[in-house]
């Protein structure tokens, strides 16, 4: 596959509804798009970078600049006979995971096309259908977060995840927890609390969690080693683990129990494999993070899912839950018995909606191998 043209699109999308975590509130989401030409055949992905440097270092103008003057220089051109060897072009630039992820899955795109493969099954995936949770974006008051709540339910979803932020815990999880003493119910902090709440934290232990997601420093281990030898409440990491060598890191220093999979925090698919066949080995339990992407990252997310390990429900949920229309078709959707059944045509298994994307993109910029 010879890399015969970029192009970075960016987009604004209006979410349906703002999205609060501990770092901050979502109205619009900027996206950036990755559309690749090669042999005639075209991938797309998403940089899932948020609009600031809040969640990780990175942010979709950052993003879009690495992409520009470093990473599109390494690729532009250059001739792969698999996506898998993209990361080894891009070894001399440090970080930007988003970014590189970018580049290396529009090109994974452009191969399962060329074998006439579904994406999933090119990765090695085993799971024709993957299970749905939800991420339930910081409420006004419990009230407000049990409505919310019991739509998702009902619409069938395995696992309800709170986002929770010091003052905006407690009682938020035991009102869930009273409503639905079953269902699997999961936090995240996005790093808002420190070992000083140490007492607080093992609080949480009553509620049978499934997991307390990223409770401490956006990139410290070893603190959450130390918080989760004295909770039981299992510890997932997700801004933490960048790489393989962070996963391998946290598992050995007994930092978690689950590893969340963000495919742009990690760097794309290659690194995704890879933390994930690290994870299978050690008992480490998988599942895929979402960030609020539209379809292009969300078919890339239900393709990463199928793989062995994943079984965990992902912050995988329909299209109608985040837009009014999505960029893909169909829409993705979720069963009554909250799965999404994974598609069968090569690529991505969505159409991209090359219409849409063109209107509603707000700028653009073209990179051509010579
Ligand atoms: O920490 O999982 C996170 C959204 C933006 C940034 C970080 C996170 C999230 C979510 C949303 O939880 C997951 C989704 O896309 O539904
Ligand atoms: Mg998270």
């Amino acid at each position: 596959m010879r890399v015969d043209s970029i192009t970075l699109r960016r987009l604004r999308m209006r979410l349906k509804a703002p999205f609060e975590t501990s770092f901050g509130t979502t109205y619009d989401r900027p996206i950036l798009l990755v559309e690749l030409a090669s042999d005639g055949i075209t991938g797309w992905s998403e940089v899932t970078a948020t609009e600031g440097p809040f969640f990780n270092a990175e942010s979709v103008d950052i993003a879009a600049l690495v992409l520009r003057d470093f990473l599109v220089p390494l690729v532009l051109g250059k001739t792969f006979s698999g996506a898998h060897e993209v990361p080894a072009a891009f070894a001399a630039v440090r970080g930007h995971e988003m970014a590189r992820a970018g580049i290396e899955n529009a090109l994974w795109d452009v191969e399962a096309q060329q074998r006439g493969q579904p994406l999933w099954k090119l990765l090695g995936g085993t799971r024709e259908e993957i299970p749905c949770g939800v991420s339930l974006g910081l409420q006004d008051s419990p009230e407000k977060l049990l409505e919310k709540g019991a739509v998702e339910i009902a619409a069938g979803y395995q696992r309800i995840k709170i986002k929770i932020k010091p003052g905006k815990d407690l009682a938020y999880i035991s009102a869930v927890r009273k409503a639905y003493p079953d269902i699997l119910l999961s936090v995240d902090a996005n790093s808002a609390y420190t070992l000083d709440d140490l007492e607080h934290l093992r609080g949480f232990d009553e509620f049978n969690l499934l997991m307390m997601e990223q409770p401490l420093w956006w990139d410290d281990i070893y603190a959450h080693s130390k918080l989760q030898k004295q909770i039981k409440t299992k510890i997932c990491l997700d801004e933490s683990i960048p790489h393989l060598r962070a996963a391998r890191t946290a598992v050995e220093l007994g930092a978690c129990g689950i590893v969340n999979v963000k495919l742009g925090r990690v760097g794309g698919f290659s690194s995704a494999r890879d933390i994930q066949a690290y994870c299978i080995g050690k008992n480490i339990p998988n599942w895929c993070g979402g960030m609020l992407e539209c379809g292009i990252g969300r078919a890339h997310n239900i393709a990463v899912s199928t793989l062995p390990g994943y079984t965990l429900p992902g912050d995988i949920s329909a299209s109608a839950r985040y837009w009014a229309e999505d960029v893909i078709e169909p829409d993705v959707t979720v069963t009554p018995q909250g799965t999404i059944r994974v598609p069968q045509t090569p690529g991505l298994g969505y159409h991209v909606r090359h219409d849409l994307i063109e209107r509603w993109t707000v700028e653009k910029q073209t990179f051509r191998a010579p």
